[in-house]
């Protein structure tokens, strides 16, 4: 699966818009992520999850640059996140249906705070494009 060119260009360009506020959006979409799905946190049994906790922020902060390295790397997604998916592979174990659960609420994130932008088109670039990071990050289990 790859994404077309009107796909990558939408990602880019949003992901422009996106980076000055990466940090805010990884954390939010973590905040999401465990009051959505609480059993996520499972992962999680060393760091305090509060809502703004310090430790959601650092996390919520690599996580967002993750992605927008994925995102600086649209044609190699995999040899970007090559060192990502190997930890969470083989170290972190993380089922992969919880990479659906964040990709989701990371779509909600950015569609809450850049409504104009995100429209079908938009919507549709940005759930293939989160596919894509989330086999990558899970090819690994195979
Ligand atoms: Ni994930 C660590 C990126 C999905 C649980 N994760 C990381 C790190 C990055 C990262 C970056 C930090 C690595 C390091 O310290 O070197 N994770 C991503 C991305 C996605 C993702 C881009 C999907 C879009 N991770 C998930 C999911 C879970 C998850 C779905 C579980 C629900 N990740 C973890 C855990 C750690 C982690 C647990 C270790 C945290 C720590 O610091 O102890």
């Amino acid at each position: 699966m790859s994404l077309t060119k009107a796909e990558r260009t939408i990602i880019v360009s949003m992901w422009g818009k996106i980076a000055a506020q990466a940090d805010a959006i990884g954390t939010e979409a973590l905040e999401r992520l465990f009051a959505s799905h609480p059993q996520t946190k499972t992962y999680f049994p060393h760091f305090e999850l509060r809502a703004g906790s310090a430790q959601l922020r650092a996390h919520g902060s690599k996580v967002a640059a993750a992605v927008g390295e994925a995102a600086g790397s649209v044609d190699d997604v995999a040899g970007a996140l090559a060192r990502l998916s190997e930890l969470h592979a083989y170290v972190l174990r993380v089922d992969p249906v919880n990479f659906k659960l964040l990709s989701h609420c990371l779509l909600v994130t950015v569609a809450a705070r850049f409504p104009a932008d995100f429209t079908a088109e938009a919507h549709a670039a940005w759930d293939k494009f989160m596919s894509i990071v989330s086999s990558v990050l899970t090819e690994k289990y195979r």
